[in-house]
């Protein structure tokens, strides 16, 4: 049996310091082309795509770059008339994943005008059920992403009254495991992605006292590995969201320094694409918005840099449009 620890060497001639015009020139460039054939191909998922883009500009102080008026008539057109939802790109089906990055963009940009507001209320009420979960869309999954969707989304719109958050919370609860992490749905193995979702919605709800937070945290800070690296769950390679993932959880718990800081630090900084800018799931692969997002927000939460300002790591927005909507997610002291 080969038991050898799955990771990556980090080469001599990485990038070790933070590339960050070359980042905000690369988000400003991604999309100007609605022809290119990446852009093309992600259709499926623009309005998270936005999301992700306008969170890491803002996160840099670029958002400015970004074409503001544009994106708020985009989403303007993909709210459904009948039922309120709002989906990935018009005229694709609503989906609650998309819905909630619809609101964190309008939030940020302080139009939520722009959109039918009562409409996604009755919308996210609609798809919570009888046990406290939450289906992602009309279809019917279920899964614990949809819940912390649900009630950040909620929460944003301070009308979480809408829904049952006592059943909402009980059943995160039925999703933790033996180890203190969660899964997607009740017997489902611990992923450091769902536990960022559990926990965020623990956080919103005010109830991070029901967790096993040393169990929990133990587990989260063994997702490091020698390159410095966070994989999801055991066995895996390491990857940059899990910068994101396991340390907004960490933050969550006040247990960030059981991770070497300095380490990841090197890991986040190696994803970087010195030529195009952007960052990648793994040093030397080709960067992404979405894992530029999650380099930068990772950053912010070890804080070193003066030049990335502080994401809240339970809405993975900037520290700023929380304080400004008064909002106070639960952090343990
Ligand atoms: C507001 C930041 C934010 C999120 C909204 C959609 C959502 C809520 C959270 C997603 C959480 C999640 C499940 C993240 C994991 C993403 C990921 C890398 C999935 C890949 O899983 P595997 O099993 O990959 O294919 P591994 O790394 O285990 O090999
Ligand atoms: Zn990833």
């Amino acid at each position: 049996m080969d038991f050898a620890t799955k990771d990556v060497n980090l080469k001599p001639d990485r990038p070790t310091t933070l590339l960050i015009e070359k980042h905000s020139d690369y988000l400003a460039k991604y999309g100007t082309n609605k022809d290119d054939y990446e852009y093309c191909m992600t259709e499926y998922l623009r309005m998270s795509g936005i999301y992700w883009s306008l969170t890491a500009m803002e996160l840099m102080g670029q958002s400015h770059r970004m074409p503001k008026e544009e994106i708020i008539s985009f989403i303007s057109s993909c709210q459904n008339k009948e039922n309120g939802g709002i989906s990935a790109s018009f005229p694709h089906d609503p989906h609650i994943l998309y819905t909630l990055s619809a609101v964190q963009v309008l939030t940020m940009y302080d139009r939520l005008d722009a959109i039918d507001v009562d409409g996604v209320v009755e919308y996210i009420k609609g798809l919570q059920q009888e046990d406290g979960s939450f289906f992602g869309d009309k279809w019917g999954e279920t899964d614990t992403r949809f819940t912390f969707c649900a009630v950040m989304c909620l929460s944003l719109l301070h009308r979480l009254d809408a829904i049952n958050v006592d059943k909402a919370v009980q059943f995160v609860l039925s999703c933790m495991n033996f180890d203190g992490g969660f899964g997607s749905k009740p017997g489902s193995e611990s992923h450091a992605g769902l536990i960022y979702c559990c926990v965020g919605t623990l956080s919103i709800c005010k109830k991070l006292d029901v967790l096993k937070v040393d169990d929990l945290a133990w587990w989260l800070c063994e997702r490091q590995l020698p390159s410095g690296g966070l994989n999801g769950r055991p066995e895996k390679l390491p990857d940059l969201c899990y910068s994101w993932w396991v340390m907004s959880s960490l933050t969550m718990l006040n247990r960030i320094h059981w991770v070497d800081n300095a380490k990841l630090e090197e890991f986040i900084l190696a994803c970087q694409d010195a030529e195009t800018g952007g960052f990648s799931d793994r040093p030397g692969d080709i960067p992404d918005p979405f894992h530029t997002l999650f380099g930068l927000a990772g950053l912010s939460l070890l804080g070193n840099s003066d030049l990335i300002k502080p994401v809240n790591p339970t809405y993975c927005m900037p520290q700023e449009t929380i304080n400004r909507l008064k909002l106070e997610p639960q952090i343990l002291k």
